[in-house]
């Protein structure tokens, strides 16, 4: 029985995303609001279907996947760059490869006790994400 994301999970802690916003081109005024942001994550899995939605006061994304199928992202509000993403399971963590203009871009989600934790991967940068339940 895999994991089980669903729920409502707020953000308490947040490292380097600075380096991962940089990394992805963002510019210096809108990571000087983003890094100060406190998103919720919301999760929707059901069997091999999941969707995600992050919001926040500033801008939200929303992906939506099946585990092993590719599909177009468009990354709208982020950097907006179009890539290809698939999303697969390693043990109990979730694995998003993002494959487009940068290279090594993607994020993995898993639980560790209560917490939910997002690692967030473009280039050489790596931040971390922890989100505890509402
Ligand atoms: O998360 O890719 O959960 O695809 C934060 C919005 C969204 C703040 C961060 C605005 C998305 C930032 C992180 C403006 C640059 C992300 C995935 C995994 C969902």
């Amino acid at each position: 029985m895999p994991a089980d994301f669903n729920g409502t999970w707020n953000l308490v802690s947040s490292e380097n995303f600075e380096g991962y916003m940089v990394a992805l081109g963002i510019d210096f005024a809108t990571r000087k609001i983003a890094k100060m942001l406190k998103p919720q994550k919301v999760f929707k899995q059901d069997g091999d279907s999941f969707s995600i939605s992050t919001t926040s006061t500033f801008r939200s994304y929303l992906v939506e996947f099946r585990i092993g199928e590719e599909f177009e992202e468009d990354n709208k509000g982020l950097d907006n760059r179009k890539c290809k993403s698939v999303v697969n399971w390693d043990g109990d963590k979730i694995v998003c490869v993002q494959t487009g203009e940068k290279k090594n871009r993607g994020w993995t989600h898993w639980i560790e006790g209560d917490d939910l934790y997002l690692e967030l991967r473009c280039e050489d940068q790596v931040s971390t994400q922890v989100f505890k339940r509402a």
